[in-house]
């Protein structure tokens, strides 16, 4: 049986000093669509594209990682604070995507923000975090 060792630590060699030039950035989100002011029709897929952190599983325990969570026509909740799970309008991204698509909007304005939050759903400091405002058709 062949082994996939070699090739996975060749991998993690060459990845992780990409890593690391990354976390001497400050992180940032942008929510890249809905674009800002937008009227769209749902669903309304949402992307994120985050840099100077990197997206992984809730699971990851690791300094200079995170993920996403979209607060959809919520506020934010207090930062210092762990994010809440089971609460409407507030969305854990915890497998490490970065899309996710809204399915039940209601016609009109609703405004969603963005989040990176550590492995214990804190958002990391100083905050990473986006807004976007768009009309539903
Ligand atoms: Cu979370």
């Amino acid at each position: 049986m062949r082994t996939l060792i070699p090739g996975l630590a060749l991998g993690v060699a060459v990845l992780l000093p990409a890593v690391a030039a990354a976390q001497a950035g400050h992180a940032k989100v942008k929510i890249a669509a809905p674009v800002k002011g937008a009227t769209v029709s749902g669903p309304v897929k949402v992307v994120l594209q985050a840099t100077g952190v990197e997206i992984v599983p809730a699971t990851v325990e690791r300094p200079g990682t995170g993920h996403h969570h979209l607060f959809v026509d919520h506020d934010l909740t207090p930062v210092d604070d762990t994010i809440p799970r089971g609460v409407t309008g507030i969305i854990h991204l915890g497998r490490g995507q970065t899309e996710f698509v809204l399915d039940s909007l209601k016609p009109g304005p609703h405004r969603v923000i963005a989040v990176v939050a550590d492995w214990k759903h804190v958002p990391l400091k100083p905050l990473v975090v986006d807004t976007v405002r768009f009309t539903v058709k």
